[in-house]
């Protein structure tokens, strides 16, 4: 039988391992990095080809049989029902820039279910994971805190992060949208990486979280720590989460929120 802690614990161990060797191996920042002639964006994809080999390399030694999807690698098999989801980097451009916000993210799934997430954010010192029925929790140096959403926060008072996706006309629509919500909150977030948005949003760090475009391994592990601090996650009218839209909040501001968000269309282009 597998056990969500067992899961949780490899899924923290693999994502503190590769978030160590993705801060020591990081090119040099500065321009060089950022504006060269060799294109900055291949010395990210091989930071993020290099992690995720890492991550499957030891989850697989740990446990022959499982199945993985991940950023970079796609989908492979295995039969144990285990599935990992698995974010390398996320928050590549943050990496890319030397900014403290990207993160490794691991899920972990039973049967189709998310039982185990974990985030690590090396720069910032924090461990996010929350397995299913077990709470969620942030581990820092100072210790470790069990995590609750903000609940039924009036629209006008919420802070709201949010992410945009790389193709130029998604962005204009985007930006359309965030038109019609920016007047009628305290203010907007755009952090780069949706996972640490999402842990955000356990911790009661902001309020609430949306964005068009996520695929699974962005958003698995940080679901889950959603779920497991007392916030809901899911895309518009009741349907799933999904590339098509995320919204995620604590009870209440859910609702004001997509009150708000679904006339605005935002799971459309
Ligand atoms: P990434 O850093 O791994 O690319 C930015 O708004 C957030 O959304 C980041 O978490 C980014 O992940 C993710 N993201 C944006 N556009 C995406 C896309 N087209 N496919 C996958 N993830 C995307
Ligand atoms: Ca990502």
């Amino acid at each position: 039988m597998t056990r969500p802690e067992d899961l949780l614990e490899l899924a923290v161990a693999t994502a503190r391992e590769a978030a160590r060797m993705l801060v020591q191996e990081r090119p040099a920042a500065g321009p060089d990095v950022v504006q060269t002639k060799s294109s900055p964006t291949d010395v990210v994809t091989a930071m993020d080809r290099a992690a995720e080999k890492l991550i499957v390399e030891r989850i697989a030694e740990a446990r022959p049989g499982d199945a993985f999807l991940g950023e970079e690698g796609g989908e492979t098999g295995g039969g144990s029902g285990v599935r990992w989801v698995i974010d390398p980097i996320d928050g590549t451009v943050n990496y890319l820039y030397d900014l403290p916000d990207w993160a490794v993210s691991i899920g972990a799934e039973a049967d189709g279910v998310p039982v185990a997430g974990a985030i690590v954010i090396p720069r910032r010192g924090e461990v996010y994971t929350a397995s299913r029925g077990g709470g969620a929790f942030l581990e820092t140096a100072g210790g470790r805190r069990r995590l609750r959403v903000n609940e039924n926060v009036p629209l006008a008072q919420a802070l709201v992060a949010t992410g945009f996706g790389y193709a130029s006309g998604r962005r204009a629509h985007q930006a359309e949208v965030l038109r019609g919500v920016l007047p009628n909150v305290r203010d907007i977030r755009r952090g780069g990486s949706a996972c640490i948005d999402l842990c955000a949003v356990a911790a009661g760090r902001v309020d609430a979280y949306y964005e068009r475009g996520t695929q699974a391994w962005d958003v698995a592990a940080g679901a889950l720590i959603v779920a497991e601090a007392g916030g809901r996650v899911a895309g518009l009218d009741g349907a799933p989460m999904s590339p098509e839209f995320t919204l995620a909040a604590g009870p209440g501001t859910f609702e004001s929120l997509h009150a708000l968000l679904a006339p605005l269309d935002p799971a459309h282009d």
